[in-house]
């Protein structure tokens, strides 16, 4: 009964992942949110992860590098999360359609299937033309790459804080809503019965490679 009442009274906590290129501001973000204040950041070398108590729920924000090195990783870290963060610099535009491409891959992937979308337009107080969600919409072609999946363009300056509580205010009341946690809840149940037919198809020894394999993945990203 103790058990019980123990669950009951626990946060939800969920895995929000935080990608995009270096320098677009993921670090400054996370850290905006956890203590206030503007952060002197360094570059990240993989990746800085905090527990974020936001309203009712305690997301684990996964910070991932997006360096070079790192960005061909991005695909090991998308498997434990209940949401993506996708963060750029406004007025980089030599580098959107770039973002545009990455956002693109990520979206493709069968195991982020549903899991919602929050794109962080950051440094907005320094925009150099005068832009509205809707032109981030189209350039990052968000229309045709979310495939129906829950998605929210937000201008947001860890400058300044604007806009960064806002953002993420949005994404827990996705997270929360019985509607997307339920959707997502099925789409994994559904992987994980696949996963384990293809299992079922190959001869043991292989099978305990697998086994092994998405074990270790699950602890290193948890940690
Ligand atoms: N002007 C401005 N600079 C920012 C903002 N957010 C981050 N920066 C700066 O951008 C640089 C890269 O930030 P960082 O958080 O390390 O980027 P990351 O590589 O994506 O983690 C740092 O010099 C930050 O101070 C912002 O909203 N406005
Ligand atoms: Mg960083």
């Amino acid at each position: 009964m103790g058990h019980i009442m123990t669950r009951l009274l626990q946060k939800r906590r969920e895995t929000v992942l935080m990608l995009g290129l270096k320098n677009s501001g993921k670090t400054t973000i996370l850290y905006k949110l956890l203590t206030g204040k503007k952060i002197l950041s360094v570059p990240t070398f993989g990746f800085n992860m905090e527990i974020l108590p936001f309203n009712d729920i305690e997301l684990d924000v996964m910070d991932v590098g997006g360096g070079e090195k790192m960005v061909p990783l991005w695909k090991h870290y998308l498997i434990t999360a209940a949401a993506i963060v996708y963060v750029l610099d406004c007025n980089d535009w030599g580098r959107m359609n770039e973002n545009k491409e990455l956002i693109e891959d990520i979206l493709s992937r069968p195991e982020r299937k549903g899991v919602p979308l929050l794109v962080i337009v950051n440094k907005a107080e320094n925009m150099t033309r005068p832009m509205t969600s809707g032109h981030f919409q189209e350039k990052l072609d968000l229309n045709s790459n979310t495939r129906g999946r829950k998605y929210k363009v937000q201008f947001v300056s860890a400058e300044t804080g604007t806009g960064v509580v806002e953002a993420f205010t949005w994404l827990c009341a996705v997270l929360g809503s019985g509607h997307a946690s339920r959707k997502i809840k099925r789409l994994r149940e559904k992987e994980k019965k696949k996963g384990a037919q293809t299992v079922s198809k190959i001869n043991p020894s292989e099978q305990k490679v697998e086994d092994s394999n998405s074990v270790e993945l699950g602890q290193s990203t948890a940690c």
